[in-house]
């Protein structure tokens, strides 16, 4: 009697364990879910990873913007961001004021 009200509780703590981590990856399919867009910039002026790091500082702070990889040696920055919110001229002119010259890259 005793060893199957243990064996109950268990199973119980075990059950609880599984939902629980199911509501998590929900949770993070619902957060991945916001439908994103990559815009590449050409950015003039990068030389080394200080330039990259600042670039990547100043782009985040616009509105939309999830994650931004640049790269000095390919001289251009890939900007993640929220689908509706390509703010492209406030890229370019965020950049402009930190001294680098950026353009939208030709996607041919
Ligand atoms: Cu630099």
């Amino acid at each position: 009697m005793k060893v199957q009200f243990i064996l109950t509780l268990m199973l119980a703590v075990l059950l609880s364990g599984l939902i629980a981590c199911s509501a998590d990856e929900n949770q993070q399919a619902a957060e991945t879910a916001v439908a994103t867009k990559v815009v590449t910039l050409d950015v003039e002026g990068m030389t080394c990873g200080g330039c990259e790091a600042a670039i990547k500082t100043t782009l985040k702070k616009i509105d939309g913007v999830q994650s931004v990889d640049a790269s000095y040696e390919k001289g251009s920055a890939e900007v993640t961001v929220q689908q509706g919110k390509e703010q492209v001229q406030a890229m370019i002119e965020a950049l402009d004021k930190i001294g680098y010259k950026a353009k939208v890259a030709d996607k041919s």
